[in-house]
């Protein structure tokens, strides 16, 4: 296992389309793990191939939503190899999101509320499944990443720059 540095913006490499993996072997078991544990040591709620520098479609996803008598969060562990979206709600909904490639910079997105997806898991298993609420914001957020796409193209230019321009300013304080 390892902790691997996450990539950020204006990094070209974000701007990627990521390739489908052939089958899920032992490397690409490695790579998941890697980004679980890079994933639980940001912190974040989601992580795909890309941001770790994999151009790769893999991603991972763990809520964390549900803790223990202690408080402390329940790990629910989900790797996603080659995701397709099959289907999306035309409800939609809105979340403030935020990514790990662009630090600590927030803004409200609106996406389809539910998607129907297909993928492969971990252990080469398909599934077919509808996801909603959190789950299906943060999947269709991994989806662009692997499609080269980040939540900021979903603002207007106005907010887009503002974000950017915030970011610079952070950086430069640091
Ligand atoms: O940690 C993350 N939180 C988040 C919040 C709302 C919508 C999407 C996300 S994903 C993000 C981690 C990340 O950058 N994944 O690509
Ligand atoms: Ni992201």
């Amino acid at each position: 296992m390892a902790i691997l540095p996450i990539i950020e913006i204006p990094d070209p490499r974000l701007r990627l389309v990521s390739e489908p993996v052939a089958g899920v072997d032992d490397d690409v078991r490695q790579l998941i793990d890697d980004m679980f544990e890079t994933m639980y040591d940001a912190p974040g709620i989601g992580l795909a191939a890309i941001q770790v520098a994999v151009p790769k479609r893999v991603l991972v996803i763990d809520l964390q939503e549900q803790e223990d008598e202690e408080g402390k969060p329940v790990k629910a562990p989900r790797a996603f190899v080659n995701p397709e979206i099959l289907e999306t709600s035309d409800e939609y909904s809105v979340y403030q999101e935020g990514c790990l490639s662009i630090p600590e910079q927030y803004a409200d997105v609106e996406r389809p509320a539910r998607c129907r997806v297909a993928w492969i898991d971990r252990d080469g298993e398909r599934h077919d499944e509808w996801l909603d609420g959190l789950m299906a914001t943060c999947l269709q957020h991994e989806m662009d990443h692997l499609n080269g796409v980040l939540f900021i193209d979903h603002l207007s230019r106005l907010k887009r720059d503002m974000v950017i321009k915030k970011l610079n300013k952070a950086r430069k304080a640091a």
